[in-house]
């Protein structure tokens, strides 16, 4: 562990540091010979899909497709540190429960199932088929079918992914809650309205012909590093790289790549962006009505597409006619001048992308600032050209098949019936839970079971007191899982933990080694094969869990869960069968590098209500819950707070406690905060604070966050997630979308009683 400090990072992204990082990672995880084969296997056609994000590769199968933090997600599941039966026999749950999160995933792989005893607190030894038998034994004694929880985090391949929602459905409930509800949901509300599909409409091709890049509330360098490649050569070509963040996150400022002899001699590596604007956090909104705005007043838009392919066009000019630039200056903490700049930028511009991320969609008005950056780009008919288009860029590698696959809690009488047909049941219509909805039915005791297909559901969640206080009032909580976790530890009256192999692991079943398959954030799909010796001779497979979990539950299905599980094409098959682009699935996903699923928007093929793709106009909102909770609390310092990732994390996993390129080391309880701010607080840097949530039922408070001067808009704040998560009202949530705006927490400071380092 690095020692504590507060220090300016002053060099590139990438460089020296990043390969230092590789390999002081694999070399902890005790990995070294393993770790760099391992590595050699990432993103290659024979070689497995890297579990860090779901970025693409250029053809899936370039000669060195990896980086810092994929490499970090390779060693932390190529580990060799084991967490055995005599683990769990050494620690009851309660001490288990003392340590950090970052600590309980440094023990090391899980090898065998093991079963919570409430009589000694301790979780021990069990065998396969009594955990599947205790699973079905709770899932057959419910009243009904919707009081079980079916929770699926974004690493579940496509072939395990469509067997569970199958078996969930044939059980009987659409209780598909995910990690998506947490992530890009919003993306896909605003865009399924608006465009037809709620996907991303670029290629990684289109990167290449890009003229300008609009990048909104993501910060690559750390959670999509080799997005930071692809800005690379578009910045080398000139493409003009516009970057909104309330952050200078120094990815999208300078960036080395390793891979460049030339990057790794020079001191600065490559500059990113070539503007970049510091905006108020949840801004957004007002900046893309700004950019409109002056665009529209220009006349700079073009009129054969708006009419040709558009609908709502007056409402949403007489919307921005409407809008006043004093709102838009207050509201996004940018200048008129500076809006007007990037204006200019954009009518310049033949071919424009915007990508954006957890900045945009975690948030109460997400919907509406997606649909604010979908409307500026058919201003200039910027969706279904080359070089241009709409980029949400999502995290799990594989949350977008998942979806695909039918992992969802409001899944279309359309998809129903295609399943039921293909495999001769009724799929219940009713629509099922959320994330928000399954903790407010686990609290309310309407539901009882809950099974995590992957995942830390007790902590990626908000409101984790609440969360926590649901899943231990369950009857029973399963995880599927591959490392140790708190979900493990705030468990149901029963409890089971169900180890599975990882990406990297070779997967044998009777007709030999599988592969399974994945699609990223550009609707690629390929295959994934893992190659090193599984943790443990106990593992089963997701797709084996699912199928042994279905037999022994469903006594009347007529699906052969066994038989598909013999050789994966049979699952493949059945996917042809059922889902839209998967015809002929095998023989294409078997070609190296895979293949495109299409995306209707792109062949501006508009599957919306009215058949055009629409202007949705929406007013800059001024009454967010921030705004009108400083007006009720005129005499408090409201702080509007974004929890945020740090470079040694992902999501719930703690690979280590630096975060280098934002200067901080050895810890992760620091709050970021304007230096005007800590002025008109009297607080100085270097003291702790604790924070507490102001919201309309009560108050929620997190201790103990070292105070750091940083370069944030003055009433904005950054901290870590999952640290701060007990702070997220369950009720705050994006419009329509549901995701937990875990971007605007309001919050107040006050100094933390003991002021001891
Ligand atoms: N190494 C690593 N890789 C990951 C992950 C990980 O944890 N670690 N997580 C994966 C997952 S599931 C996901 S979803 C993605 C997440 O990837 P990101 O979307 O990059 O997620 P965050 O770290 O939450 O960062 C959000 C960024 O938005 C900015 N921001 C916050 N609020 C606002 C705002 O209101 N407006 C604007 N314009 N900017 C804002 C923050 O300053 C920050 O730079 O990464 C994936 N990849
Ligand atoms: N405050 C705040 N909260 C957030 C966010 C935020 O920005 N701020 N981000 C949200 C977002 S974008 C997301 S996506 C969610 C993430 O929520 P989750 O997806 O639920 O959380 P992860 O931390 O990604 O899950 C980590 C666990 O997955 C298990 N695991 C790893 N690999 C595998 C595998 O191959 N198979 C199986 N079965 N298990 C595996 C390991 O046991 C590990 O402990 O969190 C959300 N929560
Ligand atoms: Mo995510």
């Amino acid at each position: 562990m690095s020692r504590q400090a507060i220090k300016l990072y002053a060099g590139p992204a990438g460089g020296w540091g990043a390969l230092r990082s590789v390999l002081h990672h694999i070399h902890e995880q005790g990995v070294v010979a393993r770790g760099i084969t391992t590595l050699l296997h990432s993103n290659q056609p024979d070689g497995f899909d890297c579990p860090g994000c779901a970025w693409p590769d250029k053809n899936h199968h370039s000669t060195f497709e990896f980086c810092e933090n994929g490499a970090k997600a390779v060693a932390a599941e190529a580990t060799e540190r084991r967490v055995t039966r005599e683990f769990f026999a050494a620690h009851t749950v309660a001490d288990l429960a003392a340590h950090d999160d970052y600590w309980l995933e440094a023990q090391g792989r899980l090898t065998e199932p093991m079963r919570y005893d409430s009589a000694t607190d301790h979780y021990v030894p069990t065998s396969w088929d009594d955990a599947f038998a205790l699973t079905a034994k709770h899932l057959n004694a419910l009243a009904s079918p919707d009081e079980a929880l079916f929770y699926t985090s974004g690493r579940t391949s496509n072939e395990a992914a469509f067997l569970y929602q199958l078996f969930i459905r044939e059980y009987g409930t659409n209780n598909l809650p995910d990690c998506s509800n947490m992530c890009h949901e919003p993306s896909g509300t605003a865009m399924k309205e608006q465009i037809g599909i709620g996907k991303g409409t670029v290629t990684l091709e289109d990167f290449d012909h890009a003229e300008a890049l609009f990048i909104f509330g993501q910060n690559p360098g750390t959670n999509h590093p080799r997005m930071l490649g692809t800005l690379r050569e578009a910045a080398k070509r000139g493409c003009r790289i516009v970057v909104f963040n309330p952050l200078r996150e120094r990815g999208l400022e300078r960036f080395a790549d390793p891979q460049s002899p030339l990057d790794m001699l020079s001191t600065h590596g490559t500059q990113i962006a070539s503007s970049y604007y510091q905006l108020r956090i949840g801004g957004d909104l007002a900046v893309a009505t700004g950019i409109a705005k002056a665009v529209l007043e220009a006349g700079d838009v073009d009129l054969e597409f708006i009419a040709q392919h558009t609908d709502g066009f007056d409402a949403f000019k007489a919307t921005l006619d409407a809008e006043t630039w004093a709102t838009i200056e207050e509201q996004s903490g940018l200048t008129e001048a500076q809006i007007r700049e990037v204006a200019a930028i954009y009518m310049a511009s033949k071919a424009t992308i915007c990508t954006w991320g957890m900045g945009i969609t975690q948030h109460k008005h997400s919907v509406a600032t997606i649909q604010a950056i979908t409307n500026l780009l058919l201003l200039k008919g910027n969706i279904g050209k080359p070089g241009a288009g709409a980029c949400p860029v999502r995290g799990h590698s594989n949350v977008q098949g998942d979806r695909t696959m039918g992992i969802y809690e409001k899944p279309s009488p359309a998809f129903l019936a295609r399943l039921g047909k293909a495999f001769d049941f009724e799929p219940p219509q009713q629509h099922g839970h959320d994330v928000v909805g399954g903790i407010e039915a686990m609290l309310a005791g309407e539901a009882k079971v809950f099974f995590g297909m992957g995942g830390n559901f007790a902590t990626a969640t908000p409101d984790s007191d609440r969360t926590r206080q649901g899943l231990r009032q369950c009857d029973l909580t399963v995880h599927v899982t591959t490392k140790l976790n708190r979900s493990h530890l705030e468990h149901g009256k029963d409890a089971l933990i169900m180890p599975c192999l990882g990406r990297t692991e070779v997967d044998i079943q009777a007709a030999g080694a599988q592969g399974v398959t994945v699609e990223d954030s550009m609707s690629m799909v390929h295959i994934s094969a893992g190659m090193n010796a599984p943790a443990s001779e106990h593992l089963l497979s997701e797709p084996a869990i699912v199928a042994r979990l279905a037999a022994a539950t469903l006594q009347q299905s007529k699906t052969p869960w066994l038989w598909l599980i013999e050789d994966y094409d049979r699952i493949r098959d059945k996917i042809a069968q059922v889902i839209d682009g998967f015809e002929d699935f095998n023989p294409r996903v078997h070609v190296p590098g895979g293949f495109y699923l299409g995306n209707s928007a792109r062949d501006r093929d508009w599957r919306t209500a009215s058949g055009k793709a629409g202007f949705i106009a929406h007013a800059v909102p001024t009454d967010l819950p921030i705004n009108t909770l400083r007006k009720q609390h005129a005499e408090r310092r409201i702080f509007n707070l974004m929890t945020v990732r740090s470079h040694d994390q992902y999501n719930t996993t703690i690979y280590g406690l630096d975060d280098r390129y934002r200067g901080v080391f050895g810890q992760r309880r620091v709050c970021f905060i304007n230096k005007a701010d800590l002025a008109a607080l009297g607080f100085s840097a270097g003291q702790w604070v604790d924070m507490t949530s102001v919201w309309h039922d009560g108050e929620r408070v997190a201790k103990r966050f070292l105070l750091v001067e940083y370069d944030i808009p003055q009433g904005c704040l950054a901290s870590y997630y999952p640290e701060t998560n007990n702070l997220v009202p369950l009720d705050s949530m994006a419009d329509r979308a549901r995701t937990p705006a875990s971007k605007s927490v309001p919050v107040v400071l006050t100094l933390s009683e003991s002021v001891a380092a």
